[in-house]
């Protein structure tokens, strides 16, 4: 029998440093209502998705980039979208700067179950870039300067009729991020991102390389741990810079079975049966029957590479 969840992955295109986050969320209610005419029962929507990327700009005062993160979630900024979602049965993942209480700084992703219950926080644990400023770059990158790594793993959720994780953007490219939540029994993997479509270390890297690496992550993730993977962009010209698209999504099997072409606001609405899962869990992906943890222990017990003598 299947279990179908119909999910929108909301595209967004370039939020300008001077939009107001009522204009963003005004942008993110009409994707929401779209979605919701396709049918859709699920929308996630991009890594920091309230806010222009904000880490490509460098403040010498730490604080000063704090009015991009959320002190609360929800709030009144937000809060006609949770309204919304709630009132028309939709599940829904949105990435923003997260401040706690204690003052730490998350890059992270909320989960909403279609009952507009809060059902977890992911914080992005992979973070790339750099601390200072680095005028060896094209552009900066600066998300080890505002945040701190996640400290809550890679949690997996029994909701919606499925199991659901969450990761973000840069986590996309690591197989770790993938298996651990393979390990729990995922079913789909969430994750926006905000990809330049230069890499500020190498300016001779084609988009199109860009893009490879991108499809070749989520693929490889997707199969080798049998689950849907949903990748939602921000994309197009911002503040300057370029972000590339590639709103995807991939089937357990690695397909990709519906991409976003361009770099606007769009929605890409796919019915995903989370028992296509099946199959590859138990067969050559049955992790209890085939893993070989005694051979692993370098994975958990160093961090860089240690070459023979
Ligand atoms: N926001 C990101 O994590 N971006 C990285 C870039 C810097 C490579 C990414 O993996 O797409």
């Amino acid at each position: 029998m299947a279990r179908i969840i119909t999910v929108a992955a909301a595209q967004m295109g370039p939020i300008q440093r001077s939009d107001s986050k009522a204009s963003v969320v005004a942008r993110m209610l009409a994707l929401m209502e779209k979605a919701h005419g396709m049918g859709a029962n699920l929308i996630i929507y991009p890594e920091l998705a309230l806010t222009t990327f904000f880490p490509r700009w460098y403040f010498a005062d730490r604080a000063e980039a704090d009015l991009w993160f959320e002190r609360s979630m929800p709030n009144s900024d937000v809060q006609p979208l949770f309204d919304r979602a709630r009132a028309l049965q939709m599940g829904m993942s949105f990435g923003y700067g997260e401040i706690t209480p204690e003052g730490r700084h998350f890059n992270t992703s909320i989960l909403v179950d279609d009952l507009g219950r809060t059902v977890g926080i992911y914080r992005k644990i992979h973070l790339p870039g750099h601390v200072e400023h680095d005028p060896q770059r094209t552009h900066q990158h600066l998300e080890k300067r505002y945040f701190e790594p996640g400290d809550l793993g890679f949690p997996v959720w029994r909701t919606m009729g499925g199991l659901f994780g969450m990761c973000i953007c840069n986590d996309r490219r690591w197989p770790e991020t993938y298996r651990e939540m393979g390990l729990q029994g995922v079913e789909m993997v969430m994750l926006g991102f905000n990809t330049p479509s230069v890499n500020s270390q190498r300016a001779s890297e084609a988009i199109e390389e860009r893009m490879f690496h991108h499809r070749l992550s989520l693929q490889a993730g997707a199969y080798q741990n049998a689950t849907w993977v949903v990748a939602v962009a921000k994309a197009g010209m911002e503040d300057g810079h370029h972000l590339m698209g590639g709103t995807l999504i991939v089937d357990p099997d690695g397909h990709i079975v519906a991409e976003l072409p361009g770099e606007d606001d769009g929605v890409l609405v796919h019915a995903c049966d989370l028992d296509a899962t099946r199959f590859g869990k138990q067969t050559i992906f049955d992790f209890k029957r085939h893993r070989r943890i005694e051979h692993y222990g370098r994975i958990t017990s160093q961090v860089g590479t240690i070459e023979p003598a």
